[in-house]
């Protein structure tokens, strides 16, 4: 995707009428992304001068050191010899393989599991650049049209979340196989934890002053490969209950998304109560407002309250007050905060270790990043502050759950819907 946003930039900015005398400042921002271009072509072995319609990027690396770590330089150079040459060099600690990325890998994402509903085997689909088979309960015309109409609107592909149902619940999961077994047929070992980042975006505008146009929203979740098959999704047993988010509920299986289970969730519809969890409006969500809040799967023996704010005791999903909950309120008479029908981007760390016969799991996120480093899953993100930390000691036999997981999104309408495409993906693990 790089490659491609490095030749869109120049087009951009060669485009008819650029004076001349901002030669050399295009060219300088032609020889940075030509770098960025060639950092991101790397994987080990790859190095020489490679040649774009742009100009050209010089590859260097040493390593791997002990941690299986490379050291990266790519010099991207615009005109040389001419006067307007101009040449800029990056640098990057890269591990042996590269990050999983929808670019190379988004036909490793499982198709989802088609929930109870008649509609909903477009709940979610994924838009790979090729034109895969059509998924379950869509004709190859009917699949064929949607591709067509979709497939051009990210570049490397994206899944799109919700498809405009109401009364939808769905789930997506990574099955691919990845670093020497790392991750085979989906199936990743933990080690230290994880980092992802992804960038997403509401289709709806949402400006009602109690945000309740567009619903319900959707999870990144991390969860069991011991306990929960590829086809695993939460959803009502009956009845509308988006606020689920297809993380919590049984789902068509009866058994639901089983813990341990780690998710973050983006929640853009309140659903307030603190009833009974098998009843509509249980969430005990703090307000009106958008939030981001860590779920983990509240009391083992139901599955209805995973996703309920304050549910559990070990570990109890966060609430307001704590580090695993973040809002921001509608601002004016503008959009709620994240339906504006704009690109957010969101990271999500999850470090691990053992503790005291148990695990210790720390969850960081942060909306929109804009650091140095932000969308690189190579290395832990120092450059801001998360809006989102929440530490928690699992016990032992949680934590032994942890050691093997599977990735992906969830997502859940009611009597509204939602359209979320999910875009720039990648991921890779703390070892
Ligand atoms: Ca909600
Ligand atoms: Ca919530
Ligand atoms: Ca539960």
């Amino acid at each position: 995707m790089l490659l491609l946003s490095a030749l869109a930039a120049s087009i951009t900015l060669l485009s008819p009428g650029a004076a001349q005398t901002k030669l050399a400042g295009i060219n300088e921002a032609r020889a940075y992304y030509l770098a960025l271009s060639g950092l991101n072509f790397w994987s080990p072995g790859k190095t020489g001068s490679y040649t774009l319609a742009t100009g050209t990027f010089i590859l260097n690396q040493t390593g791997p050191d002990a941690g299986g770590y490379y050291t990266v330089t790519s010099l991207g150079r615009v005109s040389p010899g001419l006067p307007s040459e101009a040449n800029h060099q990056l640098t990057a600690r890269r591990k042996s393989a590269k990050p999983i990325n929808f670019d190379d890998d988004i036909d490793d994402f499982i198709l989802p599991t088609v929930g109870q509903g008649t509609n909903n085997a477009r709940s979610i689909l994924v838009f790979d650049s090729d034109l895969a088979d059509a998924p379950p309960g869509l004709s190859e015309h009917e699949w064929a049209t949607l591709w067509a109409d979709n497939v051009n609107r990210y570049a490397g592909g994206w899944v799109r979340l919700g498809g405009g149902l109401t009364n939808s619940h769905g789930a997506i999961w990574y099955g691919g196989d990845y670093d020497a077994g790392t991750c085979s047929n989906g199936r990743c070992t933990l080690g230290r934890g994880l980092r992802a980042y992804f960038a997403f975006a509401f289709f709806g505008y949402d400006d009602s002053n109690d945000s309740t146009r567009c619903a319900d929203g959707f999870t990144f979740a991390v969860v069991t490969a011991a306990n929960d098959p590829a086809t695993a999704v939460g959803g009502p047993a009956s009845g509308s209950r988006g606020e689920y988010l297809g993380y919590a509920g049984p789902g068509p299986s009866g058994h639901g998304i089983v813990p341990p289970k780690i998710a973050l969730e983006v929640d853009t519809y309140p659903n307030k109560g603190r009833g009974r969890t098998t009843d509509v409006n249980s969430r005990a969500d703090a307000g009106n407002a958008n939030h981001l809040a860590v779920l983990y799967w509240g009391d083992a023996a139901t599955p209805y309250d995973d996703n309920t704010h304050g549910a559990g005791t070990s570990p109890v999903n966060p609430e307001k007050q704590s580090g695993g909950y973040y809002e921001q309120a509608r601002r004016g008479n503008g959009p709620n905060w994240l339906e504006d029908g704009q690109p957010h981007s969101l990271r999500l760390e999850i470090h691990r270790s053992d503790a005291g016969g148990g695990g210790d799991y720390q969850v960081r996120a942060w909306i929109d990043p804009a650091g140095e480093g932000h969308a690189d899953v190579t290395a832990d993100y120092a450059a801001q502050t998360p809006q989102i930390e929440h530490r928690v000691t699992l016990a032992a036999a949680d934590h032994a759950g942890l050691d093997a997981i599977r990735f992906g999104w969830t997502e859940g309408t009611g009597g509204q819907s939602q359209t979320v495409a999910i875009y720039d993906f990648s991921l890779d693990f703390r070892r």
